[in-house]
């Protein structure tokens, strides 16, 4: 015997919080939902892990950035969940899911059935072992996906004040952390594969841009190499780095971040798998119709770009959640998901947005010597993405309209002419 709910969120992150918020909005009654999630706290937002969290003075700590605070709404608090009547299971791992009878079976053995399943299992960390170097396991190795993970990292810089800290990976964690890392007054190297960091976005010009902001602020950067092996004493701890190009670092710390996979193993032989992540249509339902999909695990279809993506982000997992649950509620009876790209980062004192598709001919603009600037991305004769450090809330907002429009562009050289004043007057 278990439970029986009307809604069932598998996944208790950031889609699930802004799903849980909508569900409440729209009208559900108590003992209708439920929230079931690894994790031991209610949904947060994950982006103040590598940002608010890891500052040396008042850092962000829960019950603070619970969601939905990142978009300026509620705080859903353990109380709130318990106010609306939804149950919240905490602490527990779904271990294994059967869609054609409508069950999940938990790792405390309760079989919890449900008439909608919204999986929002997002996706774990990718680890150095699948890429054949031993030893994440030590001490002073940390990834960064969760609390726990954070609470590591917070205890290693702590403990290792002043000492050398490795970054592995140049992409959203790798610039976020080395960030965090010399803001805690540690010795910075970044090692990654790439020519330039944040390859999978950055132009080289612009990813020039913050490398020399960073090593203005004493970070290294080792690029066009991986690690080969770690160096570990006998009390578990890492004290080198040793890279396939023959150099070895010392470590005091090691932080890695090298992508991530979704967390869709369950489904795999019962859903449509596409692109990495569960198939959704427009209204985040999966080939399955009592199930959806959303945030980082769904690929749905992208109708700017005219085809489908799975994307990493979190406006993405907020408005996808909300989007599920309206579809939910109005039995389908919903427009398509009609969802603008939206990517963001905030380091050291820069700050940067990007919106759309970093497809086609670039075209940069503005002061790289530290002012405002950013670049267009045209294909096709068709603006279909921006990117802007430094900008107001209007010019972020004058990128994204611009970008959504996807205006003609017949001269790159006038587009470059007038750079931000274009978007602004789209
Ligand atoms: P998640 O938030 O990862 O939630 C998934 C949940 O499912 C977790 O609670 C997990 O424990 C649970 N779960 C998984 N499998 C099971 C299971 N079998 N049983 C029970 N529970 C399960 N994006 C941005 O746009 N801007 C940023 O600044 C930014 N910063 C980030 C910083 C960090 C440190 C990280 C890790 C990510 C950041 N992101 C950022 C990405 C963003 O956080 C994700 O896109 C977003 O969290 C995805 O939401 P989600 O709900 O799909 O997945
Ligand atoms: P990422 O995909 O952004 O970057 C991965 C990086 O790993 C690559 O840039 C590359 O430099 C490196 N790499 C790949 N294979 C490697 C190897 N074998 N050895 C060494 N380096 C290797 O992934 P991430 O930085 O790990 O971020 C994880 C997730 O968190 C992503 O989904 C990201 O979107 C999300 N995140 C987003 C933000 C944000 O949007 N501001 C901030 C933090 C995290
Ligand atoms: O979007 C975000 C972000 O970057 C954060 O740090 O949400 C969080 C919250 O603002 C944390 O309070």
């Amino acid at each position: 015997m278990g439970r029986a709910f009307v809604y069932v969120i598998l996944g208790g992150g950031v889609a699930a919080g802004y799903a849980a918020l909508e569900f409440t909005k729209r009208g559900i009654s108590h003992g209708e939902l439920c929230i079931i999630s690894e994790e031991s706290v209610p949904p947060y937002e994950r982006p103040a892990l590598s940002k608010g969290f890891l500052l040396p003075e008042a850092p962000a700590r829960l019950p603070s950035f619970h969601t939905c605070v990142g978009a300026n709404e509620e705080r859903l608090t353990p109380e709130w969940y318990k106010e609306h009547g939804i149950e919240l299971v905490i602490g527990t791992q779904v271990k294994s899911v059967d869609v054609r009878r409508k069950t999940l079976l938990t790792g405390s053995g309760e079989t919890i059935s449900y008439k909608v399943l919204i999986i929002a299992t997002g996706a774990r960390a990718l680890k150095l072992e699948e890429f054949g170097v031993k030893g994440s396991d030590s001490e002073n190795v940390c990834y960064l996906r969760d609390l726990a993970d954070a609470n590591r990292l917070v205890d290693l810089m702590e403990s290792s004040s002043g000492g050398n800290a490795i970054v592995i990976g140049g992409g959203y964690i790798g610039m976020e952390c080395a960030a965090s890392l010399v803001i805690n007054r540690m010795n910075v190297t970044m090692v990654f594969p790439e020519e330039h960091c944040m390859a999978r976005l950055f132009t080289p010009k612009i990813a020039s841009f913050y490398e020399e902001f960073y090593k203005s602020k004493g970070v290294k950067f080792v690029k066009g190499t991986i690690l080969s092996s770690f160096d570990i004493a006998s009390n578990r701890k890492v004290t080198a780095v040793n890279l396939r190009d023959g150099s070895s670092l010392p470590a005091d710390v090691v932080v890695v971040g090298i992508g991530i996979r979704p967390n869709k193993s369950l489904f795999e032989g019962q859903l449509t798998l596409e692109k990495g992540g569960i198939k959704v249509n427009g209204k985040m339902q999966s080939s399955n119709s009592s199930v959806y999909a959303v945030g980082d695990v769904a690929t749905f279809p992208v109708k700017v770009f005219g085809e489908s993506r799975r994307l990493e982000h979190v406006d993405s997992a907020r408005k996808s959640a909300r989007h599920a649950v309206t579809a939910i509620m109005e039995r389908n009876q919903v427009d398509e998901f009609d969802y603008l790209p939206f990517f963001y980062s905030r380091i050291f004192t820069l700050s940067w947005q990007f919106y759309g598709d970093n497809a086609g001919d670039v075209v940069h603009f503005g002061d790289f010597s530290g002012g405002t600037f950013g670049a267009y991305w045209v294909r096709k004769g068709q603006l279909v993405g921006s990117f802007l450090e430094g900008g107001t809330k209007e010019e972020y907002e004058a990128i994204a309209k611009a970008t959504r429009l996807k205006p003609e562009v017949e001269d790159l050289a006038e587009l470059e002419r007038q750079g931000l004043g274009f978007a602004l007057t789209v």
